[in-house]
Formats: C-alpha cells, structure tokens, sequence
C-alpha cells in the first residue's frame, strides 16, 4: 500500500476535480521546496525498553507529507551485538515478557512479508539495524507508512517498534526469521 493510492482513484473517477487536485499537489511540492516555507514534520517519540520493561534507548519518528523517518538511539548494553529486525507490529503494548500483545505486523491489504518479497512488503517492514559490539545503535530507516490518518500507526489501538533477536532475511514468512522479540516502543 502506498499513500497515493487515494489519489489515483480519486483522479480515476474524478477527472477534473482530479486535474485540479494535482495541480494543487503540485503547488504543494513546490512551496515544499522553499526553505523559507519548510512543511513541519509530525513528531513522535517514545522510550525503547526490553522484555524486563527496563529503559534501554529512544525512538523518535519524523513524519513528512510523503515519508517516515524513525530513529533508533539505544545505550550501551542494550541490545546483543549483531543485526536485528525491527518492525512496526500491530498493536500499541508491550506490556508481556514475551512481548506478543504487538501482535503481528502492521499489514492492512494482506501483503507478504518482506522487503525484498515480490508479494510485499507489509506495512510494517523495516531495514535491519546494527548493534555495536557494545551493545549500542544509532539508526535512521524510513518508511511509506504514515503515523496519522488512514493507515497510520497511530490508530485506535495503537502500534508497536519490536526489536527482534536475529535480523530480517526480508523474504520469508512470516518475519522474515528474525525470531524473539526482545525491545518494544509504545505508539500511541
Ligand atoms: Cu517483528
Ligand atoms: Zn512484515
């Protein structure tokens, strides 16, 4: 799914209210281009804690008009060194050990999972992070999924950034084998 989906159709069956409505966008992008006229990001930010619901780092999301900018600022001693998936799961709770009361990932039109899937990805695929040997990571991914509006993360139940043990092959079902949830985000 991507944000201009409702356009389309909207240009589909609307073709001069259509036309008006592009030039508009149009406009938009070009007063966007403006540094005296920057548009303000939408933000967000929440506190990463691990399955003991201990403190380990922030995440902050920027949200533009076409694309989410998260970052990852997680401590030393945070996370085991190493790749590790990272997801946008359903649901805003990280309330159980395990982790699981996220749910599965954000996935409104039944995609596969994956960003390197032909048949996806779903809404809540993300690139891979680092961590250090220290245990720390500093990251920036982006994504189409938006935090606000039709799709957004933060919907009536809220969404979650899970951290998992093992990194994302970006292909298999149904994560990609990126096993334990181990760090969780409130988004709500
Ligand atoms: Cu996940
Ligand atoms: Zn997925």
């Amino acid at each position: 799914m991507t944000r201009t989906l409702p356009l389309l159709a909207l240009l589909g069956t609307l073709a001069a209210a259509g036309a008006q409505a592009q030039d508009a966008k149009d406009a938009g992008k070009d007063a966007a281009k403006d540094p005296a006229k920057p548009a303000a990001p939408e933000t967000y930010q929440s506190p990463i804690k691990n399955a003991k619901g201990e403190p380990i780092g922030t995440m902050t999301i920027r949200d533009g008009a076409n694309t989410l900018v998260l970052r990852l600022a997680i401590q030393p001693g945070g996370l085991p060194p190493g790749w590790h998936g990272i997801h946008f799961h359903a649901v805003g709770d990280c309330s159980d050990p395990k982790l699981m009361n996220s749910k599965a990932h954000v996935n409104h039109d039944q995609s596969k999972h994956g960003l390197l899937n032909p048949e996806g990805p779903d809404e809540g695929d993300l690139p891979n992070v680092y961590a250090a040997a220290d245990g720390s990571v500093n990251a920036e991914v982006s994504s189409e999924t938006p935090l606000t509006g039709e799709g957004g993360l933060k919907d009536a139940d809220g969404s979650a950034l899970i951290i998992h043990a093992n990194e994302d092959d970006h292909s298999s079902q149904p994560i990609g084998g990126a096993g334990d949830r181990i760090a969780c985000a409130v988004i709500k």
